[in-house]
């Protein structure tokens, strides 16, 4: 259905904005687990407000796949224009997208995807390339190990996993797995999940410590578990960063910027959490009966102490 566009007329509540006219969105964002998530939260809410036209219905599902089902559902009975949401985990969606394909409700994956045999479930996905990121990872360790004379040394690794089965933990093990089956002096004496959290992050590094005597690099799939590993390092006296253990993380957000700058992380690779416009611009498209990609990848840049100054000080998040 083609809505009578509002067009680029600003408008807001107090002009009695007729709700019939903004495009409804039910948004179902899989939680508040880390800084990035918040940033893409905010990213989605300022776009899709009543001046870009959008009724906006969002729900925070506290990484529960249940919460985002009923969530979901829900939208499905508002009778809203559009779904959109970030699922937690890739399993288990069909059930549910097939009440929203019946119900002729167009959904778009935002951040994370899904493993579906059916592709006719979902419009399009908007996010970053996790695999890709993990890779740039892998090729970092390659090019810093070359660059002390190491290249083919015996290095001891562990790994702190995001929430096990989503995009992200899925993609960046893949991504700089890839590159470490490539060094046979590259051990990964543990993966573990903590959960993409601060608090479990802190957990999961001081029992690897505890466990392993000599930990050379640490890879850590967002910027909140990294905040917890480094405090669990740093009061178990261990120097980490330029001077002592090799911190990788992901995400990028200024906070862990700040550490890059301190040389604290070694490495940091963005994922980029402002998605909001790619919804509006999609949306707008579907709306003029346009065709829209099925994948749309925003872009990202690997920060190291070398480039973090160019970039941290515009960061909004
Ligand atoms: C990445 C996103 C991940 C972030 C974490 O695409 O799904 O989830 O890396 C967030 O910070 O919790």
């Amino acid at each position: 259905m083609v809505r009578p566009r509002l067009g680029n007329m600003p408008v807001s509540e107090d002009e009695g904005v007729d709700t019939e006219d903004l495009i409804s969105v039910g948004f179902s964002q899989l939680g508040s687990e880390s800084q990035w998530r918040s940033a893409n939260t905010k990213s989605i809410q300022k776009a899709l407000n009543i001046d870009n036209g959008f009724l906006l219905e969002f729900n925070n599902a506290r990484q529960k796949q249940e919460n985002q089902i009923k969530a979901i559902r829900g939208f499905i009975s508002q009778r809203v224009d559009y779904i959109a949401f970030s699922p937690v985990t890739e399993e288990g969606w069909d059930v549910v997208l097939g009440e929203a394909k019946d119900a002729g409700i167009p959904v778009i994956l935002v951040d994370r995807r899904i493993n579906t045999n059916d592709m006719s479930l979902y419009t399009c996905w908007i996010g970053t390339d996790t695999v890709a990121e993990g890779t740039r990872a892998g090729k970092w360790l390659e090019e810093y190990l070359a660059s002390k004379k190491k290249a083919n040394a015996m290095i001891n690794i562990v790994v702190l996993q995001g929430t096990l089965g989503s995009t992200a933990q899925l993609g960046r093990s893949v991504g700089f797995n890839s590159v470490a089956a490539m060094h046979p002096g590259w051990r990964i004496l543990e993966e573990a999940s903590a959960d993409f959290t601060a608090s479990k992050g802190k957990e999961v590094m001081a029992d690897f410590i505890k466990k392993y005597g000599k930990i050379d690099v640490v890879v850590s799939q967002n910027d909140d578990m990294t905040f917890g590993a480094v405090a669990a390092m740093q009061e178990a006296g261990i120097n980490v960063g330029e001077n002592g253990v090799v911190i990788i993380s992901f995400d990028g957000v200024k906070e862990a910027l700040k550490l890059v700058q301190q040389g604290i992380i070694n490495v940091d690779l963005e994922c980029n959490p402002e998605q909001g416009e790619y919804i509006v611009d999609i949306i707008h498209r579907l709306e003029n009966g346009e065709k829209v990609d099925r994948s749309n990848v925003v872009d990202e840049q690997v920060f190291t102490k070398d480039n973090v100054d160019r970039f941290i000080y515009d960061r909004s998040y």
